[in-house]
C-alpha cells in the first residue's frame, strides 16, 4: 500500500507540448522556461483537467439546491420526445438558455460596470473634484453630447454661439451617470442606430430602459421557477445585450475618448520582447484605462524617470497584457506585452519588476507565479483583491490618482535592484500600427463630397474590399494559443476582407505581424492589397478594447449611412467573429452584435449541444428577428469561409456580386453604380 502511494506521490503530472499549445515563439519559450523551473502555467493545467462534458453542452442547472440537475444529451441523440426535465422540470431547453442568459448578463454588468467607473471619474472632472484628470478631446465631447439631449450651442442677441465647456461636461456627465438606473424611458444612445434597426428593437419589446436594470432582469427571469420559455429568455438577453453594446460599452468608450483622447493611429510594437533587461519593467493589465493613464503619466513624469535612474535602470519600460494594453497602445503607443494567454509568462521571465491589475481576466495564479520571482503583484480595485498574502493592494481613488500612480511606480523602481540574474526575455517583437476608430477609418477612408465613409463604401461596391469582418475576442487555452485568430485573419483578407479587431484578437494580430501596412502585399487578395497601398493602412485595423467593439457597432452605422449598401446593418456584407473566445463578456458582445443585426461566428465551441432546439433558435430562427444569427466553427479556414459566404450572399441581395466579378472597372460600370 505504502508502495502505490509512493508511485502515485512521485507520479510526475502531464505538462503542455509549448509547440502544440502555442503558435508563437516567444510564448513556447516561456512555456518551457516554467516547466523547467517547476512553475504551472495554465498550459499545463489545460492538460491536466479536461472541461466537464455536461457543463460543456450547456444543460447542467444549479441554480437552486435541489441540483444540480444535469441533462446531457443521451449518445446518439433524442429519438421521439425529449423527456429529459431537471427536478423541477425544467428542460434542456430552460436550462441552457438560462446559463445563456447568465453569461450575457455577467458580461454586460463587467462592461457597463468599467463604463459606470468611467462615468463616475468624468462626473469628479466635471464638478472639479479631481486635478489629476482633464477633458482631452472637447471634439469628442461636442460630438456626443446632442446624442445625450445636451445643446452644444445656444442662441443669443441672434446670433447661434457654441455653449460654456464646463456646462456641457456637467450636464452630459450627470445624464450619462443615470443611463445606468433612470426610472423612466429607454436608453439614449439607441437612437444612434440606424432607423430600420431601432425600429426592430421596438417591434421586439427590446429596448433597454436603463442598463442595471437589464442585468437585475436576467437574475430574476433566470432564478428557479421564473421564466420557462427559452424564447421569452433570448428576448431579455437581446435586450440586456443593447444595454451593453449599445449603452454601457459604449459609454465606456466615449467618455474615455472625451477624458484621455479619441485615438489616431500610431507606431508601436507587439510581444514580450517588448520588456527590457536594463529598465523597470512595469506591465499594466486589466480593462479600466482611469488606473493606466496615471500609470503611463506617472511613469513618464521627469521625477520618476530620474528616480529610476538613481536606481540603476535606465529607464521604465511599460507593458500592457489584454485589454489594458489595448487602452494604453490606442492612446500612447505603449507596447503590449501579451495577450490574456501570456499573463503568466511575463513574470516568469524573471524580469517583471512590478505587475499593476485592475478588473477582469486576471489570473490568480499570477500570485503564485509571482512567488516565485521577485514580482511584486499589486491589486488596485476595491472589487478585485487577491487572497494570497504576497499579493500588495493599493487601492486606486480618481481623487488622488496621480499620488496613487506615483506610489505604484516607485515600487516597481524600488524593486528593480531585487531582480535574480536569472532572466530571459524572448527577442520575439513585431512592429504594427494601432489606434484606428470611427473617426480615423473616416479620415482614412472617408471622401469629402459624398458623405464620410463613402471611399470605404465605394470599395466595397466596386469589389476591391468584399466585405468587413469584426474579429475580436480572447483566447482560450482550450485551443493553440493564436492560431486561430492568425489563421482565420489570414484568410479572410486573402480574400479581399478588411479585418476590424480589438481585445485580444487585435494584439495577436499586433504579435504576428498583421497591424503594418506592409502586411497587405504579402497576405491580402488583389482588390484589399490595392486599396491598403493607397491609403496606406493595414488590411486588419486595431480598433482599441473590448469595450471599444461599439466602435465596430458605430463604424458600420456610418457604412450604412454612407449609402449605397442598404438600410440598416443586417443589410452589410459584413460579419462578426471570436474565434477563441472563453469569456462571458464575449457571449455579451456576440448577442448585442446578433441584435443588431449581425451574423456571428464564435470558435472553439458554444455550450448548446445538449439542448438542440434552443441551439436551432439561435443558429437560425433569430435572423428573422433581427437580421443576425449565431454560429460556431472550430477550424479557422472553415469558420472563415462562413464569414465570406455570408458576405458574398449579403453582395447577392444587394445586387453587387457582379461588381466583384470584375475588380477593376470602367468608369462607365462605376457610374452605373453610383447611379
Ligand atoms: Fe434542478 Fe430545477 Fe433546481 Fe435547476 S432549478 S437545479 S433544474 S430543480
Ligand atoms: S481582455 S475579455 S481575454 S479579449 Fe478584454 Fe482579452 Fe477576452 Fe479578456
Amino acid at each position: 500500500m505504502a508502495e502505490v502511494k509512493d508511485k502515485k506521490a512521485a507520479k510526475k503530472p502531464k505538462l503542455a507540448d509549448p509547440v502544440a499549445a502555442s503558435m508563437d515563439l516567444a510564448t513556447q519559450e516561456l512555456i518551457k522556461r516554467s516547466q523547467d523551473l517547476g512553475i504551472d502555467t495554465v498550459f499545463d493545467r489545460a492538460v491536466q483537467m479536461k472541461p466537464c462534458n455536461i457543463g460543456l453542452q450547456g444543460t447542467c442547472c444549479k441554480n437552486c439546491a435541489m441540483g444540480p440537475c444535469r441533462l446531457p444529451l443521451p449518445k446518439g441523440g433524442i429519438e421521439g420526445e425529449d423527456t429529459r426535465k431537471g427536478l423541477c422540470g425544467a428542460t434542456a431547453n430552460t436550462i441552457a438558455a438560462r446559463n445563456f442568459a447568465r453569461m450575457v448578463a455577467a458580461g454586460t454588468s463587467a462592461h457597463s460596470d468599467h463604463g459606470r467607473n468611467v462615468a463616475e471619474v468624468f462626473l469628479s472632472v466635471a464638478r472639479k473634484e479631481t486635478e489629476d484628470y482633464k477633458i482631452k478631446d472637447p471634439a469628442k465631447l461636442m460630438q456626443i453630447a446632442p446624442s445625450f439631449g445636451v445643446a452644444t450651442t445656444v442662441e443669443e442677441d441672434g446670433e447661434t454661439k457654441t455653449r460654456d465647456l464646463d456646462e456641457i461636461t456637467l450636464e452630459v456627465a450627470e445624464i450619462a451617470l443615470a443611463e445606468w438606473g433612470k426610472s423612466e424611458g429607454e436608453l439614449m444612445y439607441l437612437k444612434r442606430a440606424p432607423e430600420a434597426l431601432y425600429e426592430k428593437w421596438v417591434k421586439h419589446g427590446v429596448r433597454p430602459r436603463n442598463v442595471d436594470r437589464e442585468v437585475v432582469e436576467i437574475m430574476h427571469r433566470t432564478a428557479m421557477g421564473v421564466d420557462q420559455d427559452y424564447k421569452n429568455i433570448i428576448k431579455q438577453s437581446s435586450r440586456c445585450s443593447l444595454a451593453d453594446g449599445w449603452g454601457g460599452a459604449m459609454m465606456a468608450t466615449d467618455l474615455q475618448d472625451v477624458l484621455f483622447g479619441a485615438p489616431t493611429p500610431l507606431q508601436s510594437e507587439a510581444n514580450l520582447g517588448i520588456m527590457k533587461e536594463d529598465q523597470v519593467n512595469l506591465i499594466v493589465h486589466g480593462h479600466e484605462p482611469v488606473l493606466s493613464e496615471m500609470i503611463v503619466a506617472a511613469a513618464q513624469s521627469t521625477e520618476m524617470l530620474d528616480y529610476a535612474k538613481k536606481k540603476g535602470a535606465k529607464g521604465i519600460q511599460l507593458g500592457g497584457i489584454c485589454c489594458t494594453a489595448n487602452e494604453v497602445l490606442q492612446r500612447h503607443g505603449v507596447p503590449p506585452a501579451g495577450t490574456f494567454l501570456q499573463q503568466e509568462l511575463a513574470i516568469v521571465t524573471g524580469a517583471c519588476d512590478a505587475m499593476v491589475v485592475d478588473v477582469q481576466c486576471i489570473f490568480q495564479n499570477l500570485a503564485n507565479v509571482a512567488k516565485c520571482f521577485h514580482t511584486k503583484l499589486i491589486t488596485t480595485h476595491p472589487i478585485a483583491k487577491m487572497e494570497q498574502d504576497n499579493v500588495i493592494h493599493m487601492e486606486f481613488d480618481e481623487h488622488h490618482a496621480m499620488d496613487d500612480a506615483k506610489k505604484i511606480v516607485t515600487m516597481a523602481i524600488d524593486n528593480f535592484a531585487n531582480r535574480g540574474a536569472d532572466v530571459i526575455i524572448p527577442r520575439h517583437k513585431e512592429p504594427q500600427i494601432a489606434g484606428f476608430g470611427v473617426e480615423s477609418i473616416e479620415y482614412h477612408l472617408g471622401g469629402s463630397f459624398r458623405g464620410t465613409y463613402y471611399t470605404l463604401n465605394d470599395n466595397i461596391i466596386n469589389g476591391r474590399i468584399r466585405g468587413l469582418a469584426g474579429v475580436v475576442g480572447c483566447n482560450n487555452a482550450r485551443t493553440k494559443h493564436n492560431e486561430e485568430h492568425i489563421l482565420l485573419v489570414k484568410e479572410l483578407i486573402k480574400n479581399d476582407v478588411l479585418v476590424l479587431s480589438t481585445g485580444c484578437s487585435a494584439l495577436a494580430c499586433g504579435t504576428h505581424g498583421l497591424l503594418t501596412p506592409e502586411t497587405a502585399a504579402v497576405y491580402c487578395g488583389p482588390g484589399l492589397a490595392e486599396v491598403c497601398e493607397v491609403v496606406g493602412i493595414p488590411p486588419v485595423l486595431h480598433l482599441g478594447s473590448c469595450v471599444d467593439n461599439t466602435r465596430i457597432l458605430l463604424a458600420a452605422t456610418e457604412v450604412v449611412k454612407a449609402g449605397g449598401l442598404g438600410n440598416d446593418i443586417s443589410d452589410l456584407p459584413a460579419a462578426g467573429s471570436a474565434p477563441e473566445w472563453m469569456s462571458e463578456k464575449a457571449i455579451a458582445i456576440g448577442q448585442y452584435f446578433v441584435t443588431s443585426g449581425v451574423y456571428v461566428v464564435f470558435g472553439y465551441h458554444m455550450p448548446l449541444d445538449g439542448a438542440p432546439e434552443f441551439k436551432k433558435y439561435l443558429y437560425e430562427d433569430i435572423e428573422e428577428l433581427y437580421g443576425g444569427k449565431w454560429d460556431c466553427e472550430p477550424d479557422p479556414i472553415k469558420h472563415a469561409h462562413k464569414i465570406i459566404d455570408h458576405i458574398d450572399k449579403k453582395r447577392a441581395a444587394l445586387g453587387i456580386d457582379k461588381a466583384r466579378e470584375r475588380v477593376l472597372m470602367d468608369m462607365a460600370s462605376r457610374q452605373a453604380l453610383d447611379a
